[in-house]
């Protein structure tokens, strides 16, 4: 159930709000009284207690509930355009990407690329990059040089669970760990 819900959330609020009548501002916030009516008309049962504990049992924490207690939004992995407003901040010297061996030729080629998201995902820790890149097949570790690209002018955003977000990691700064 609190699966099915935690899906349910992330589908509306990083690809497709409209699915259901909503509308994010543009940090990406949904007032959550008129998500969880609007889910309810279209629907897909929720109150407001199952959706606290979806947001707290969140393995990744990836839901934000904001100060006041009255907006909810994804932490990232957005394909619908917002400005998360985090301000850049520097990144620990090496970053991890986790992907498919069926994607290395073309990511060797192009670096790494937002695709369908706003921005490119990285972890700060190795096995978490091997989980995310697990989701789409046999895993591999890119290491990313972020001091590096940092140096270089590229900036680096921290999600609100921690993820690291950034436009995109040309080839120079990629290896396979
Ligand atoms: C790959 C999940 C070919 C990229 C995760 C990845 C994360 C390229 C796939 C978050 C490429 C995109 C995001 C290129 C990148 N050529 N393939 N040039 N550049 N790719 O799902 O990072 O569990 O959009 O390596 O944990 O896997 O849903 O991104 O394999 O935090 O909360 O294109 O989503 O969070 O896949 O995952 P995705 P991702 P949740």
């Amino acid at each position: 159930m609190s699966v099915q819900t935690s899906k349910f959330l992330s589908y509306v609020l990083r690809h497709a709000p409209e699915s259901i009548g909503l509308t994010l501002d543009a940090q990406g916030w949904a007032d959550i009284a008129e998500l969880i009516s609007k889910a309810n008309a279209a629907n897909h049962a929720l109150d407001v207690d199952t959706l606290h504990a979806v947001v707290a049992d969140s393995d990744k924490k990836r839901f934000t509930i904001s100060e006041d207690g009255k907006r909810i939004r994804a932490a990232q992995g957005h394909s619908v355009s917002v400005k998360l407003g985090h301000a850049p901040v520097a990144p620990p010297p090496i970053l991890y990407h986790g992907t498919a061996t069926r994607f290395l030729e073309s990511i060797r080629a192009q670096g790494l690329l937002a695709g369908g998201r706003q921005q490119v995902h990285l972890s700060s820790d190795m096995l978490t990059a091997k989980t995310v890149g697990q989701r789409h097949g046999k895993p591999v570790v890119l290491t990313i040089d972020a001091q590096k690209m940092a140096a270089a002018g590229f900036a680096f955003f921290r999600a609100d669970n921690g993820v690291w977000l950034t436009d995109t990691v040309p080839p120079a700064y990629l290896a396979v760990a």
